[in-house]
């Protein structure tokens, strides 16, 4: 394609392809979307960020990340997605419009892209970050289980061939410290969002402990109204609570160390399916699946920017 109008997104794509996309989508759109380089990863690949702003300075901000496991590729396809959908609604949706006009938003599409790489040549079902681990012929940490909340507890796994694997010590994997870094150096981010497959669910802190976060209630709330404006579109039923309440107990993930640095909104989607497809998942349900996926970011995006 030679326009992101072009751009198939009824299709999976390279990794090449999506950094084609998105340095197009920057070209097109110079006054609202800006590349941000925060890293790169352990195989020394950028690792972009794309940062939707209507200008001002120290403006607060709204996190989404998709492709952390590299083999969950619905939601690398739903990111490319959610960058045009941004686009194509600044200036025409009321909601997105007033959105924007308060907050950035940053869209992390490719948060893996050692991992997405590897599933393009060698291992479909690959999950991990790609760094080797001395003394081990095991590749690979889980970038889910490597954050500096609950790390080295129950529901993750010191042995490095485990899917699960913590890594040797917290914020070790670079495409995880380089968010660390940008979280903290930003400041002012109030919703974080990440985004993996599958199961259909909307989960929020905690994973490592049952002590219910202090912000439960309106979480439960609004990840209630989330699932409910998402079923609105084609009726897919998403469950929804606590980490450890609605999937298992899982230590050193993303969004409880999102919460506990003070981003009250931090939420992780299970997108679809339920198991039919799993990772696997056809082609044809990628739009249909950003679509709803969309009508849950909106509701959390305008409760963010009005709670
Ligand atoms: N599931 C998540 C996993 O990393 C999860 C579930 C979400 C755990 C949020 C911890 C925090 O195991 C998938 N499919 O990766
Ligand atoms: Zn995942």
């Amino acid at each position: 394609p030679r326009t992101t109008d072009d751009f198939d997104y009824s299709n999976y794509h390279t990794i090449d392809q999506i950094y084609a996309f998105q340095d197009m989508l920057v070209a097109e759109n110079p006054s609202l979307v800006s590349k941000v380089v925060i890293g790169q990863s352990y195989e020394r690949r950028p690792l972009t960020v794309l940062k939707f702003s209507t200008g001002g300075t120290n403006k607060p901000g709204i996190w989404i990340d998709t492709g952390i496991h590299s083999r969950e590729w619905v939601t690398q396809a739903s990111g490319t997605w959610f960058a045009k959908k941004i686009v194509t609604d600044y200036g025409r949706d009321t909601a997105l419009t007033s959105i924007l006009n308060k907050m950035d938003i940053f869209l992390e599409v490719m948060t893996n892209p050692d991992g997405f790489a590897y599933t393009q040549t060698s291992n479909r079902m690959w999950r991990k970050t790609r760094k080797p681990n001395p003394g081990s012929s095991c590749v690979g940490t889980d970038p889910n289980r490597n954050w500096d909340a609950g790390f080295g507890g129950p529901g993750a796994s010191s042995s490095p061939c485990s899917e699960t694997y913590r890594g040797p010590s917290a914020h070790s994997e670079s495409e995880v410290k380089s968010i660390v870094d940008f979280v903290t150096s930003h400041g002012k981010l109030k919703s974080f969002v990440s985004i993996h497959s599958y199961s259909q669910m909307l989960l929020y802190p905690y994973g490592y402990t049952k002590t219910p976060c202090k912000d439960q209630n309106e979480l439960h709330n609004l990840a209630k109204k989330a699932i409910t404006d998402l079923a609105s579109l084609y009726g897919t039923s998403y469950r929804y609570g606590s980490i450890i309440n609605t999937i298992y107990q899982a230590s050193g993930g993303t969004i409880d160390w999102t919460y506990n640095q003070g981003i009250k909104y931090s939420y992780t989607f299970e997108l679809r399916d339920t198991g039919r497809y799993g990772f696997i998942l056809p082609a044809n349900q990628i739009i249909p699946t950003a679509r709803e996926t969309w009508l849950a970011l909106m509701a959390i995006m305008k409760h963010t920017s009005n709670p």
